[in-house]
């Protein structure tokens, strides 16, 4: 068992106070990614991406650390953090990304390809994160792979689409890892020109963990920073977002008077645009972690040695670039 698949709470009990009660008596920190559910976004002292919840992680004071995503944000913050528990309240909240590069597998790819510098989306593994030279989130990986010399041999993973965005707007000839977000990677052309036809005004945002088709469509194209900043500063007041459907939460919250429309996926995803893992977070789940300070993520010292590296050179870079 990875999570509290069925414990009951108190009857009657309100969840947010007991949460933020627990939370102040236990010297702990909330952190939550977008994608989560918008009911534990509100009740977390912090919501972020991934870049900003590790920036936050890496100069924390608290005694434990509630990571409210999926598991490589909290093996992030582990390593980041080896004297603090950090808590997922469900282990079972994984990646497809994650779980497309195994460790073992891209070694062997890296190893094909030598004299590369390694470049690691964050949605990897610890042990992934170990082969790595440097990691990157979608918020800064256009600036890190450009901070990289012009004439660098470059290898990418694990998200394919992501890497041919990041190569077509560098100019850099990255080799691609195959692998995907399940997510993004079924949101539909056709169906997001349907929506624009009946929504002619509204700007289209869209993740770079989409397909290129689908990226060509966009007005603005950027991680979940990124589209929730131009959501709130630009002019329009109507837009249709192809990302996690979490994010609609935070760009609602910030700019009530504006319409946010999330981007239908293809058939194959009957209608759902969430990721499943994100959203096995619930407030319930969140509250029994806190209460018995359970599941705890950690990471192995050796891996955790290695896998350190690369996310303080991409913190080390974000701070010197101002990002
Ligand atoms: O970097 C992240 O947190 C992810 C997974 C998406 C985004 O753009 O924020």
């Amino acid at each position: 068992m990875a999570g509290y698949a069925d414990e009951p709470v108190p009857e009657g009990i309100d969840l947010a106070k007991e949460i933020r009660r627990l939370a102040g008596e236990k010297r702990a920190v909330i952190m939550a990614h977008y994608y989560v559910d918008g009911s534990v976004q509100d009740v977390a002292d912090f919501v972020g991406d991934s870049l900003a919840l590790a920036q936050q992680a890496s100069r924390t004071e608290a005694d434990i650390i509630v990571l409210c995503g999926v598991h490589f944000m909290g093996e992030t913050a582990s390593i980041l953090c080896p004297g603090k528990k950090v808590l997922v309240p469900d282990l079972n909240a994984t990646c497809s990304l994650a779980e497309s590069c195994p460790a073992d597998e891209f070694a062997r790819f890296v190893a094909a390809h030598p004299g590369h510098t390694v470049v690691s989306y964050v949605n990897t593994t610890a042990a992934t994160k170990a082969v790595t030279d440097v990691v990157v989130t979608s918020s800064n990986a256009r600036q890190i792979v450009e901070s990289l010399p012009a004439d660098a041999p470059i290898v990418f993973g694990p998200d394919q689409n992501l890497g041919a965005y990041i190569n077509a707007v560098t100019g850099r000839n990255m080799v691609l890892w195959p692998g995907a977000c399940h997510v993004h990677a079924r949101f539909s052309v056709e169906k997001i020109v349907a929506l624009k036809q009946k929504h002619p005004a509204a700007k289209v945002l869209v993740h770079p963990e989409c397909k290129g088709p689908v990226v060509r469509l966009a007005d603005k194209v950027g991680s979940t920073a990124a589209l929730l900043k131009y959501a709130i500063s630009d002019t329009a007041t109507e837009f249709i977002v192809a990302t996690e459907s979490g994010i609609l939460h935070e760009m609602q919250r910030q700019a009530p008077a504006k319409t946010f429309i999330p981007a239908p996926p293809d058939d194959s995803a009957c209608g759902c645009n969430e990721c499943e893992y994100m959203k096995l977070v619930t407030l319930r789940k969140l509250y029994l972690c806190l209460r018995h300070e359970w599941p705890v993520v950690s990471v192995d010292a050796d891996t955790a040695a290695r896998a350190i590296r690369p996310i303080e050179r991409m913190l080390d870079i974000s701070k010197r670039l101002g990002l």
